[in-house]
């Protein structure tokens, strides 16, 4: 069974609301009795976020997924619309959610809608943090080293992320 691992943010609003939401929705469609592994939520930085752009918060889920990437692609922007994401032309602007596919197996993908792994995985404390939290020994299918060495390998003078909340999970 494949695993589709799935960072979220959101800059904007009730931010644990919009992540806990988004999770629901996510939780819906994982493949039943496979193992839903979601990280705890980290306040982080905007990074190459317009001047005076909120606080993030930040999380990251690993679910069962037998589609295709595209399809996944597909449900993780319904996700973001059924919350109310708006566009705009401004980039990185503050939004109520973000769903990004990180990554869904050893699926190597270079597209002009999707590409995987998610290319900027391995420069993102925001990501590597909350993945390592659940998933430290994974080694995505373009790189050598495992989630957690990539944590490692981050400039050191950055601080490292502050856990705001355990994201509350209801069984269903
Ligand atoms: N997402 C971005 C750009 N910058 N910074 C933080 N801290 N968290 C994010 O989720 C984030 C960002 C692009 O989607
Ligand atoms: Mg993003
Ligand atoms: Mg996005």
């Amino acid at each position: 069974m494949p695993r589709a691992g799935i960072a979220l943010g959101s800059n904007l609003g009730d931010r644990h609301a919009n992540l806990r939401t988004a999770l629901g929705a996510l939780q819906e469609i994982a493949t039943d009795g496979e193992p839903l592994l979601v990280a705890p939520i980290y306040q982080t930085e905007p990074l190459a976020c317009p001047v005076g752009s909120p606080l993030f918060y930040n999380t990251v889920v690993e679910i069962g997924f037998e589609g295709s990437a595209f399809e996944l692609l597909h449900i993780t922007q319904d996700v973001e619309m059924r919350l109310g994401r708006e566009k705009s032309f401004v980039r990185n602007s503050p939004r109520i959610i973000d769903v990004d596919l990180l990554y869904l197996g050893d699926q190597q993908i270079d597209s002009e809608l999707l590409v995987l792994p998610h290319p900027r995985i391995a420069e993102r404390r925001f990501v590597l943090q909350p993945l390592a939290a659940i998933r430290p020994d994974l080694i995505l299918p373009n790189s050598l080293r495992t989630i957690s060495q990539l944590l490692d390998d981050l400039d050191s003078d950055e601080p490292s992320l502050i856990q705001v909340l355990e994201i509350g999970l209801q069984p269903r």
